[in-house]
This record gives structure tokens, C-alpha cells and sequence, in this order.
């Protein structure tokens, strides 16, 4: 019996990549290169440092370590004018619904994401209330794939892991989740979340039943 669902934020609440996408986008910029969108894959669900990381590596740019928290705090205040201007009209497809289904049922509801920034984000679309845990950036030590961000939600929401289903639209979110020992239901293409159980395009198509299988 399934007592407590965990979601990712990106991807699965709201589509902030784009915004991530605009900034980095204007740090790789400002440093002299560009990069895609095809590329901007690649940093769904990685953290920050990471990120930053594999975009100084595109552009063949070395920096300092003082250098590299300058741009990351840079890039992170361009990404909060962006997060500031949000509604809760951003928030994806059906996601309300199903929010409001699960706590009806009396299914508990945490997030696991690798944003320090998403209270913030929760709050601009009117959504922090529907949670009762929020483990993110700011309260762990490992990014996915390791499945901590989700074992703390668990625990957070007095579950088990064989009790909770993980929402994710990243790979590693999904490798995160499984390695939890955790069921995961993949938001986005089934090409791409091959390890998902199974996979929805969004949660128009989501309904409590589909929880326990
Ligand atoms: P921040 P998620 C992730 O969110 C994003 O997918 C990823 O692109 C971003 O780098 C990461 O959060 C850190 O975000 O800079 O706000 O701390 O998908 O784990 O909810
Ligand atoms: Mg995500």
C-alpha cells in the first residue's frame, strides 16, 4: 500500500529548466560561448556546481574556484529575476488535481529535488501548502543518482521505501529512486526513462488507482 508520493521539482511540479536554461545560457555568454537546448539535457536534475561544471567544459573555460562561485551566484540571481516573475498558472498539467486527490486520500506528499531554491519556487505558484516535507538542495549531501534526497523524504513522511512512489522526468532521478528501493513513475518520454515502471506524459493521466500496481 502505497503511503507517501515524492516529486521532483523540475520537470514534474513546473518547467523551470527554461529559466535555468535563459541564465546559464547568459553566464555561457558573458563568458564568450554559446550552447544548446539539446545540450541543456544534460543538466536536468544535476546540481548547481555541476552544472556549471559541464557548461565551463563545453566552452573550454577554466576558472578559479573563487571564480567558479562568483559565476554560480550570478547565474543563480539572473535565475531568480526569472523565478520571480512565475505564476501559478506555470504549474504543469493536471499536477493540481492529483496533489488534491492524494491528500484527499490521506497519501502523504514531499518533495526531492536538487534545487536549493524551491520553496521559493513552491511559493510563487501557490503550492508549498500541499506539501507536508521538502528535502531539497539545501538538506543533502549527495545528488541523484544516489537515491538520499528520496530516503529522506520517505523518512520525512513516515514511509517506507517499498511504500513510496517517486516522481521524475530525469534519468538519474529515476536511477535514484530505484536504488531506493523505491517505485518510480516517469513524467516525459518512455524512450528516455527506460528504467521508469512505467511512464506518463503528464498527470492528466495520473489517477490514485494507477498508484498501487
Ligand atoms: P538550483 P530538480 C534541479 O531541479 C534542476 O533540474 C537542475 O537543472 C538544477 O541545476 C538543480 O535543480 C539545482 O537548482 O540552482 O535552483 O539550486 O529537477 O531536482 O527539481
Ligand atoms: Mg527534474
Amino acid at each position: 500500500k502505497i503511503k507517501a508520493c515524492l516529486f521532483d521539482l523540475d520537470g514534474v511540479i513546473v518547467d523551470t529548466a527554461v529559466y535555468h536554461f535563459q541564465a546559464w545560457r547568459r553566464l555561457a555568454n558573458e563568458l564568450g560561448f554559446d550552447f544548446t537546448e539539446h545540450q541543456n539535457e544534460q543538466l536536468k536534475g544535476i546540481s548547481r556546481m555541476e552544472s556549471l561544471e559541464l557548461i565551463l567544459n563545453w566552452g573550454n573555460v577554466s576558472l578559479t574556484e573563487a571564480e567558479k562561485v562568483e559565476w554560480a551566484t550570478r547565474k543563480n540571481d539572473w535565475y531568480l529575476d526569472l523565478v520571480k516573475l512565475m505564476t501559478p498558472n506555470e504549474v504543469l498539467p493536471g499536477v493540481a488535481k492529483f496533489l488534491t486527490d492524494l491528500r484527499e486520500a490521506g497519501i502523504k506528499i514531499a518533495l526531492g529535488s536538487a534545487s536549493k531554491n524551491s520553496k521559493l519556487i513552491l511559493e510563487r505558484i501557490n503550492m508549498l501548502d500541499y506539501f507536508d516535507a521538502i528535502i531539497d538542495g539545501n538538506n543533502i549531501t549527495k545528488g541523484k543518482p544516489d537515491p538520499q534526497v528520496f530516503l529522506m523524504g520517505a523518512e520525512a513522511t513516515n514511509a517506507l521505501p517499498s511504500e513510496c512512489v517517486v516522481f521524475e522526468d530525469a534519468v538519474a532521478g529515476v536511477q535514484a529512486a530505484k536504488a531506493g528501493g523505491m517505485k518510480a513513475i516517469g513524467v516525459g518520454s518512455a524512450d528516455v526513462l527506460t528504467e521508469a515502471d512505467f511512464v506518463i506524459a503528464t498527470f492528466d493521466e495520473m489517477t490514485l488507482e494507477r498508484l498501487n500496481f
